[in-house]
């Protein structure tokens, strides 16, 4: 690719920019090439975290922090191209949450968005601006920006979910606000399922018109979407790139289920190899069922299920299923089809 020419530099102009630089001016010609580049050049990297060698870490942390003394007793992924930004890629925060049976995570609310994947554990609730829903593995929950919430955990083994936030899309724009409940626990308005009864059955009350940009669903339990791949899988072929691949929508908008965060499932069936993919969403997919391999750039990553790896911008990605496999999968891809700014390449260029 055809690329601008570097200015040189020489010490007449060297000591012009330290000159300068007292009165917080700085020549463009000496970063312009950094900035403006022919393709996504990023610092975030390919990794893997296998949930075999991170899960004893959440359990010392179990024994070290209670979920109420941390708040949310959270391990963060961090990307290792990102050390100390608290985020697995530029614009996405992931983490693995564990909340001990009998504990409560305090209510609070804050602009961020969340989504949560159940990765282990079964019959911990969370709870959204007055309503529960309890959490089973594979469900994708949604946690949208400035409601109430708090989780509890009810049944007798550990839960453990990734949490999914938009913290440095909102870090970018400083648009941060955030409030601690009175009470640990909010108050229960409506009982579980009323939700699921008003907007997960393709209707909607009458008269609702939605209020914000987040969907009104807030579970897409895994028995439904998993439902959903083992009938498509069954009656087409699977897309080359992609599998058998389906994105959480919003009913009311047919949009993302969220505004900042698109998130998707896709079932590759047994032996099945994808070609190349690459898009500008950096993704963090999660492996639900089975196993397999992934090809990122020219690293060779192996999966097994809840294992959790990230796909940088404009990657080159390809997955091979040993058995059948499930990903669950998520990106700011919302947010750059809005600006505009969203491309992929299918297959290779
Ligand atoms: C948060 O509020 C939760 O509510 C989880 O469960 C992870 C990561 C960063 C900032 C806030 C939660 C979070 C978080």
């Amino acid at each position: 690719m055809r690329s601008e020419p570097i200015a040189a530099r020489t010490p007449e102009r060297e000591a012009f920019y330290q000159h300068i630089s007292g009165g917080n001016l700085a020549p463009l010609w000496e970063r312009l090439h950094a900035l403006v580049t022919a393709e996504p050049v990023s610092p975030v990297q390919p990794a893997i975290w296998h949930y075999r060698e991170v899960r004893p870490h959440l359990m010392r942390a179990g024994e070290l922090i209670s979920a109420e003394e941390a708040t949310r007793r959270v391990l963060i992924l961090e990307n290792p191209g990102l050390k100390g930004q608290t985020s697995i890629t530029h614009s996405l925060f992931a983490g693995l949450q564990l909340i001990l049976p009998g504990e409560v995570a305090p209510a609070h609310r804050h602009t961020q968005s969340a989504l949560r994947f159940i990765i282990e554990g079964e019959g911990a609730y969370t709870a959204v601006d007055g309503e529960r829903t309890t959490m089973h593995p594979g469900d994708f929950v949604i946690t949208p920006s400035w409601t109430w919430h708090d989780h509890g955990n009810p049944s007798s083994a550990p839960m453990v979910w990734l949490d999914g936030l938009d913290i440095p899309i909102v870090r970018l724009l400083d648009a941060s606000f955030a409030e601690p409940g009175d009470r640990a626990m909010q108050a229960v308005t409506r009982p579980e399922g009323d939700n699921e009864a008003r907007f997960a059955n393709n209707l909607l009350p009458v008269d609702w018109r939605p209020a914000v940009k987040t969907s009104p669903v807030f579970n897409y339990p895994y028995s439904r979407s998993r439902a959903s791949l083992e009938v498509m899988s069954r009656n087409g072929e699977p897309d080359p790139c992609h599998g058998h691949k389906l994105r959480y929508v919003n009913p009311a908008t047919g949009d993302f289920a969220m505004p900042t965060i698109a998130a998707f499932i896709q079932l590759l069936p047994a032996g099945f190899a994808t070609r190349p993919y690459r898009s500008t969403a950096a993704t963090v997919f999660v492996a639900v069922e089975g196993e397999g391999q992934t090809r990122i750039g020219d690293q060779l990553f192996e999966w097994q299920a809840h294992d959790i790896f990230v796909v940088p911008s404009w990657a080159p990605v390809s997955h091979q299923a040993a058995r059948e496999a499930v990903l669950f999968s998520y990106s700011d891809r919302p947010v750059q089809e809005k600006l505009g700014l969203w491309r992929e390449q299918r297959g290779n260029a």
